[in-house]
């Protein structure tokens, strides 16, 4: 095929929180690229995931919910957000069908806009995605698309599930027919630019996610201290970061019981990740206000 057929290019997902951004970029990748949960915020970096076909190269870049930040931590999340928003050939911007267009969904269609106006913003192509069909009764989409039509904003208005995969190859073909024409920028064998030990890491926050509540899951961080891969297994220690006495406290739980519940959970997923035996070691700190911490957060990565 020639290079001139070839199309390639960035396909920013934005949205809300618990849209299921991350849920379509894992569809498309065949592959847990980046951690999911029912917790709004679960998305705290840029993710890169590169699905590589014959005719084109999509670099999806995942992003974290757009909100109103009240921490360091949510600045940072929102500046990355704003930086996919202004870096990708295409947009798509991810609705829950079952909520319906809400005020905060509007909220993120004046900052994509904006985005263009200002100049900002390199794309022209911006797609909504109405995720979650699955759960809503078909007659209550149709006002959804009328009004993400009323918005012009939107190239495109394609309502998707990513967990049952409808529509979801029509929605990929919209990407990719708004892609420039290009090489394929990536290897095909590296589909996302995360390390490891960032994978690792994510994989235990997704068990602290899954399995707590309420305000403990937007208080832990995890740091992995140790990653030794031995002839039998590979060793790995990592430290739990929580702000407060209480929330040390849930994430332990009555006789460690619920670290025992993260640490085999998060184990299974490693081992899946890795291909082997893995021994996991998990340690419980409290890390005061970690979230308005900048050493902290660049010790975790995410401030530069
Ligand atoms: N039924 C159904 N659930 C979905 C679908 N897509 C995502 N979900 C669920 O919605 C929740 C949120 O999904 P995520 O992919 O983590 O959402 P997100 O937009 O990445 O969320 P943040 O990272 O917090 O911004 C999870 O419980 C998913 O399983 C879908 O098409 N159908
Ligand atoms: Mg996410």
């Amino acid at each position: 095929m020639s290079k001139a057929a070839c199309r390639s290019g960035f396909a920013g997902i934005i949205g809300r929180p618990n849209v299921g951004k991350s849920t379509i970029l894992n569809y498309y990748l065949g592959s847990k690229i980046a951690i999911v949960s029912p917790k709004p915020q679960t998305t705290r970096r840029r993710i890169l995931g590169v699905l590589t076909r014959e005719d084109a190269q999509v670099a999806f870049l995942d992003s974290p919910g757009l909100h109103r930040p009240e921490h360091a931590l949510g600045r940072y999340m929102q500046e990355v957000a704003k930086a996919v928003i202004d870096e990708a050939d295409v947009l798509v911007v991810v609705i829950d069908a079952r909520a319906g267009i809400t005020r905060d969904d509007e909220q993120v269609f004046s900052r994509v806009k904006q985005a263009i106006r200002s100049g900002e913003a390199r794309h022209r192509t911006v797609i909504a995605a109405i995720n979650k069909v699955d759960l809503v009764k078909k007659p209550l989409l149709l006002p959804m698309m009328e009004t993400c039509i009323t918005r012009k904003l939107f190239t495109d208005c394609i309502p998707v599930s990513a967990v049952t995969g409808v529509q979801m190859d029509v929605l990929l073909q919209r990407i990719v027919a708004a892609l420039p024409e290009g090489p394929r920028w990536y290897e095909s064998d590296q589909p996302t630019d995360q390390t490891v030990v960032q994978l690792i890491s994510e994989l235990i926050r997704e068990q602290v996610l899954l399995l707590t509540h309420e305000e403990v899951p937007h208080a832990v961080a995890v740091l992995i201290e140790t990653f030794t891969p031995e002839p039998q297994l590979t060793r790995i220690e990592a430290t739990i970061l929580v702000e407060r006495p209480g929330q040390k406290a849930i994430v332990i739980g009555r006789g460690g019981d619920m670290l025992k519940r993260i640490g085999q959970a998060a184990r299974r997923e490693i081992e899946r990740l890795l291909g082997r035996k893995v021994y996991l070691g998990l340690w419980v700190k409290r890390a005061e206000h970690w979230r308005q911490d900048e050493r902290i957060l660049r010790q975790l990565g995410y401030l530069s």
